[in-house]
Order: C-alpha cells, then sequence, then structure tokens
C-alpha cells in the first residue's frame, strides 16, 4: 500500500514495471511479470506488420550487461491483440495495469498501430529509439522534426496518455525531449538502450547476427540517471526511469533524479521473475527506515 501511486490519472499498485522487451512478445510472459509483481506491464513493441527480426545471435551477455539486436520481433498489431485478449483479465484482477509499446516507420503507422493498441492498454509508449532498426527507432527519436510529427499525430488520434522513449544515443536529448513535449505526450520515459557492439576474438567478427545492437544492465544506470535529472529539470511531464535497475536501492535513485516510476528489464536475468516483488520490498523497507513517503522521494535529489 505504501507504493500505491497515480501517473496521468491512472492508479498503479506499485511504480516498478516490467520495461519493453523480450518478456513482452507473448500475452503469457506478460502475466509472470505480472506474477512476479510488477504494478504495470510492457508490451514488447509492436507494429503494423508481422516481423521476423534480426538473425542470430539476436542477445549475447557483456561485462555488466547484456548486448541485444532483437530487430523489432513481432507478429504484428493484429496478431498481437489476440495475446493481450487473452490475459487482459488475468492481469486486471491482479491489479496490473498495461503499457503498450509502438513503433513504425512514419507517422502513418504508428496512428494506426497505436488506435489499434488503445482499446486493449492504459498507456501507450511511443518506440521512437531502437537503436538498430534501420528506418524504424532511432531514425525518428534522433530527429527532432520527424520526433514532433510523430508524438503529435499519435496524440491526435488516440485518447489514453501517450509517453515517448527516448534513445541516449544523440548528442542533446533535451532538444528531442523539448520537440516530444512540444507534441503534447503526457510523459517519458528513458532510456533505451545505448549502441553497442561485442567482437568474437577467436572467430574474428562481431558476435551479433546484426553486428552492433543495444547495451541494457547495471553498466548504462549513470547514463539512464543523468538523462532522468536533465529531463526533470527541464520538463514538467512524468518520467518513467529505465536502464540497469536491478535493486531497490538502483530504483530510489532514478527516483530521487525524477522518475515517478520505473522499469525493469534485463534485471529479470540477474534476480527472476520476482525481481518486481524484492525491489518493490527493498523500496519499503528504505521508507521506512528513513521515515518518508514515496512522493517525498520522487525529484528529492534536485533539492
Ligand atoms: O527489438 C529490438 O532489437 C530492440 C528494440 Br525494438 C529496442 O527498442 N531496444 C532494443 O534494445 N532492442
Amino acid at each position: 500500500y505504501m507504493l500505491k501511486t497515480v501517473i496521468c490519472g491512472i492508479e498503479f499498485k506499485n511504480p516498478v514495471f516490467l520495461a519493453s522487451g523480450i518478456m513482452g512478445e507473448t500475452g503469457s510472459a506478460l502475466k509472470r511479470t505480472a506474477k512476479g509483481g510488477a504494478g504495470a506491464v510492457t508490451t514488447k513493441s509492436i507494429g503494423k506488420n508481422p516481423n521476423p527480426g534480426h538473425r542470430n545471435p539476436t542477445i549475447v551477455e557483456v561485462d555488466g550487461g547484456l548486448l541485444n539486436a532483437m530487430g523489432l520481433p513481432n507478429p504484428g498489431i493484429d496478431e498481437y491483440v489476440k495475446e493481450l485478449q487473452k490475459v487482459r483479465e488475468d492481469l486486471n484482477k491482479m491489479n496490473v495495469r498495461i503499457i503498450g509499446s509502438v513503433y513504425g516507420k512514419d507517422e502513418e503507422e504508428f496512428v494506426e498501430v497505436s488506435k489499434k493498441m488503445e482499446k486493449y492498454v492504459d498507456i501507450i509508449e511511443l518506440n521512437i529509439s531502437c537503436p538498430h532498426a534501420k528506418g524504424y527507432g532511432a531514425t525518428i527519436g534522433q530527429n527532432p522534426e520527424l520526433s514532433y510529427s510523430v508524438c503529435k499525430a499519435v496524440k491526435k488520434s488516440v485518447k489514453i496518455p501517450v509517453f515517448a522513449k527516448l534513445t541516449p544515443n544523440v548528442t542533446d536529448i533535451l532538444e528531442i525531449a523539448n520537440a516530444v513535449v512540444d507534441a503534447g505526450v503526457d510523459g517519458l520515459v528513458a532510456i533505451n538502450t545505448v549502441r553497442g557492439m561485442a567482437i568474437d576474438i577467436r572467430a574474428k567478427k562481431p558476435i551479433l547476427g546484426n553486428k552492433f545492437g543495444g547495451l541494457s544492465g547495471k553498466c548504462i544506470k549513470p547514463i539512464g540517471i543523468k538523462i532522468v535529472w536533465d529531463l526533470y529539470e527541464n520538463f514538467d511531464v512524468p518520467i518513467i526511469g529505465v536502464g540497469g535497475i536491478v535493486s531497490g536501492e538502483d530504483a530510489i535513485e532514478y527516483m530521487m533524479a525524477g522518475a515517478s516510476a520505473v522499469q525493469i528489464g534485463s534485471g529479470i536475468y540477474y534476480r527472476g521473475y520476482d525481481i518486481f516483488k524484492k525491489v518493490c520490498d527493498e523500496i519499503v523497507a528504505f521508507l521506512k527506515e528513513e521515515n518518508l513517503e514515496l512522493k517525498d522521494i520522487i525529484g528529492i535529489a534536485h533539492e
């Protein structure tokens, strides 16, 4: 109960969510993380048409994190809504909200998928930030004009809150954030993965099928913290912090930088599906020790 929180008028039983990614590819995977205690679950990024994704290997462990180039594998929105239909009632009974991650190659695709997604989710998260999908993702999220027009078009087309997920792979993230906030987004999600590569020195070539990919996990946390800090200083919309959160302490750090909630992806690899429950318990223990409430710590490091 200490962790109950309201963001954009939506009530969450706790602020520790599943991040978009591998665990959001099917309805049953979403349900598994909901059972692990997540306050909300985010879908894999879903597009207009089915997409097989990149060649194997698509993920490799590196020091302090995971490097992935999944390549937006998904069955397309029309198939994916069937997955959501299967589990929506169960998630509702568990009091777990759903965030629908959407990608597209242009405004029209983003709008079409968002409108279909809207019926089944509580918040739309626009993935304009995949680091390694040609013509998608970061192509939009690295360009303020494209970011503006995609967010503006989706905002005009749906009634539920719209968040934009930002890429750290830019020179000036505030310029991008400024564009999407101008376009009217209701919140920001930061950060997507950091571009990276690993080379197999025996095979003498990059490990990933796609050669490069996106880095997640512990090693990117300071990058995420600094970006959330900067977003909090400059904008008045809620921020969901994501990037390298494995413990309650990590989550608290993001909240003190300004995040109203956090998302966990790679952390599941290190601590299991129950990581959401564990992180929640660790946040509660901290709040009790410090005699603080959740709302007190959001942005507290700026004071
Ligand atoms: O599917 C992916 O390869 C992927 C996506 Br869409 C993303 O946004 N971030 C990432 O690290 N991988």
